[in-house]
């Protein structure tokens, strides 16, 4: 091992280090739901159509929807077929959300949003968006010395003391 390798394994370590005590900043800012087999035939399903039937992301999430029924489906923003607003956050259309196909919407605004199917209306769902999170300073102020910082710590002792050894002529690498 010359003071090279050393070198490259002391910074590969220290970047996992860093990684390490990066903050989880975005607690939860995507999320899937698929539609059960078989959802177009009314008394199957009806807040379990969509599974999860209600999932949860933070402000500037995405929610991704795929379709791994045989049948046509919609996803539409709205209380059911009497909801005039239906569609008016987001909407598949009705012709778009094919067998094996994927739909997205990102939330902006925090709240709760119910949708359902135009073409199924016993479909339901619900997307529970929260405030975006943000890191309180007293989290991030002291961050841990947990273990791999201490293995950086030991590893890094390791590498000067060897490349100092090496350098001096007391150790043959
Ligand atoms: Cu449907």
């Amino acid at each position: 091992m010359n003071s090279k390798t050393i070198g490259s394994l002391f910074i590969i370590v220290t970047l996992v280090g860093i990684m390490a005590f990066a903050p989880s900043a975005f607690a939860q800012s995507t999320a899937s739901v698929t539609v059960k087999k078989g959802s177009g035939s009314a008394g199957t399903c009806t807040t379990d159509c969509y599974q999860p039937g209600n999932v949860s992301v933070d402000a500037g999430g995405t929610v991704t929807w795929t379709n791994t029924d045989a049948q046509l489906h919609t996803v539409s923003s709205g209380n059911g077929p009497n909801d005039n607003t239906t569609g008016s956050v987001f909407d598949t259309g009705f012709s778009t959300f094919k067998p094996g196909t994927t739909f997205s919407h990102t939330f902006t605004d925090a709240g709760t949003f119910n949708y359902y199917c135009q073409l199924h209306p016993w479909m339901i769902g619900v997307v529970t968006v929260a405030e975006a999170s943000t890191p309180q300073p007293n989290e991030t102020a002291t961050p841990e010395f947990g273990p791999i910082a201490s293995l950086v710590l030991v590893i890094a002792i390791v590498s000067v003391v060897a490349v100092t050894a090496k350098t001096r002529g007391f150790l043959k690498l």
